[in-house]
């Protein structure tokens, strides 16, 4: 099984620290900021943007959980349906400057089920997409406007992220499922 790593513990660091900068500058500040992190590991990512977000503007902005489920066979099937399972919003997001944040980006059709699920519960001012592997094959017109790393991959290949919160250490690696 061959492995390549693409991030190690500190380029991801590096990443999120450009990422937060890249969303506080986009933005000019963090009035109406919100980040909403998608299911396990994107809710990760959302709570230290926000500490990152926090270290530069010292005011820590608000953080909400979508949980998105697919509809598969297994890793290796992304099925075509994604549905949300359960959302924990302890804000109002209408009027908010929403940032989605995911993992990694693949066909989009996860972004487009929590786009979905979003314009259900109210109207944002603007959402914005963060990730932090863009891996290509977009089913969908659908982009990242922060994004960690581009990293082109065929089908079948797999990028493993690893968070330290659960995974107990922090890297990417691109694997040959
Ligand atoms: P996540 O919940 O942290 O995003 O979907 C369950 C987990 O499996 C996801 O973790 C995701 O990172 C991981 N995963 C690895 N490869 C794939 C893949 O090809 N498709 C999907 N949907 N998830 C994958
Ligand atoms: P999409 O809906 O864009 O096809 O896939 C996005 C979701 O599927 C993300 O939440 C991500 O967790 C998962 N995903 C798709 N491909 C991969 C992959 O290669 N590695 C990991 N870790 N997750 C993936
Ligand atoms: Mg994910």
């Amino acid at each position: 099984l061959d492995k390549t790593q693409i991030l190690d513990e500190k380029s991801m660091q590096r990443a999120l620290t450009r990422i937060a900068h890249e969303i506080v500058e986009k933005n000019k500040g963090i009035d109406e900021l919100v980040c909403i992190g998608i299911k396990t590991r994107g809710i990760y990512l959302a709570q230290r943007l926000a500490d990152k977000i926090e270290e530069i503007e010292g005011k820590r902005i608000a953080i909400g959980e979508l949980d998105i489920t697919l509809y598969r066979d297994d890793l290796e099937v992304v099925a075509n349906q994604p549905i949300i399972r359960e959302t924990t919003l302890p804000f109002d997001v209408v009027n908010k400057i929403v940032v989605l944040i995911d993992d990694v980006l693949y066909t989009g059709r996860t972004v487009r089920a929590a786009l979905d699920a979003l314009v259900d519960i109210g109207r944002p001012q603007r959402i914005q997409l963060a990730v932090l592997i863009d891996r290509g094959h977009r089913e969908l017109p659908i982009r990242a406007d922060y994004v960690g790393k581009n990293v082109p991959t065929s089908k079948t290949e797999i990028i493993a992220v690893m968070l330290k919160e659960i995974d107990g250490q922090d890297q990417v690696v691109i694997r040959d499922k």
